[in-house]
């Protein structure tokens, strides 16, 4: 079974694949929602709504909504690349984190998309920027590839794509902002390790949550190459005209 628009996607190494325009991932109504493979399940808390605009979009009202899985079994590794991906909009900038992405734990040891407080200049980046980060149990040790803060909020629709490549002796960041390297952090770090991963939660845990929409997430176990977010993000153009 096949769907058109998803044809012309990158499919190697993708983990985790949730599409809200897919009827095999959200049906449009009801409290369940799937990636389109590995049969990771989500739940939808606290009211998500849907929108059929770009085909279909998650509602995050940035008070409590936000979905979680518990079978969130994928094969994340330590000193692994990876790569993660988000069509998304925020409705607003507040002095607070929005994240899209949060596979790790609570004390934010893991894999991270998300937008940074606004009026913030720290590892996470400049006020309201998005951005991407892979953090070890030594305390953000791959943080962010950055764009300017106050992009984000007036750009409204956004594919953006974070990946984390080890080419040589060290990772490097990068930030892809709907199609084009945004920015490059080439990093210290030679190696890292998690800690326990126990939260795979999109739009948010408690006190991060996004105000906005999230039309589609995807995680891959490798870092895509310029030319391969390049293809994921002209697959998806011409549904959100971005
Ligand atoms: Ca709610």
């Amino acid at each position: 079974m096949g769907i058109a628009y998803n044809s012309s996607i990158v499919t190697d190494g993708l983990v985790f694949h949730l599409d809200a325009a897919n009827v095999r991932s959200y049906v449009g109504s009801g409290n369940t929602a799937y990636s389109l493979n590995n049969n990771i399940t989500l739940a939808l808390n606290n009211g998500v709504g849907y929108t059929s605009t770009g085909r279909g979009m998650f509602v995050l009202d940035g008070t409590n909504d936000s979905l979680s899985s518990t079978n969130y079994n994928m094969p994340f590794v330590n000193n692994s690349e990876y790569s993660f991906e988000a069509v998304c909009k925020f409705n607003s900038n507040p002095n607070g984190y929005q994240t899209v992405l949060l596979y790790g734990n609570l004390s934010y040891q893991g894999f991270v998309l998300g937008k940074a407080r606004s009026g913030y200049i720290n590892y996470e980046g400049v006020g309201g920027a998005l951005y991407g980060g892979v953090y070890g149990t030594s305390n953000a040790m791959i943080a962010a590839s950055t764009i300017n803060g106050d992009q984000t909020v007036s750009m409204g629709l956004v594919h953006y794509v974070y990946t984390l490549s080890k080419p040589a002796s060290v990772y490097v960041a990068k930030l892809y902002v709907n199609g084009q390297l945004n920015s490059t952090n080439t990093t210290s770090v030679t190696s890292y390790t998690f800690g326990s991963l126990n939260t795979f939660s999109i739009g948010g845990p408690s006190g991060d949550y996004v105000n906005g929409n999230i039309a589609m997430v995807r995680v891959y176990n490798r870092a895509l190459s310029a030319l391969e977010v390049k293809q994921n993000y002209n697959a998806l153009r011409d549904r959100y005209g971005i």
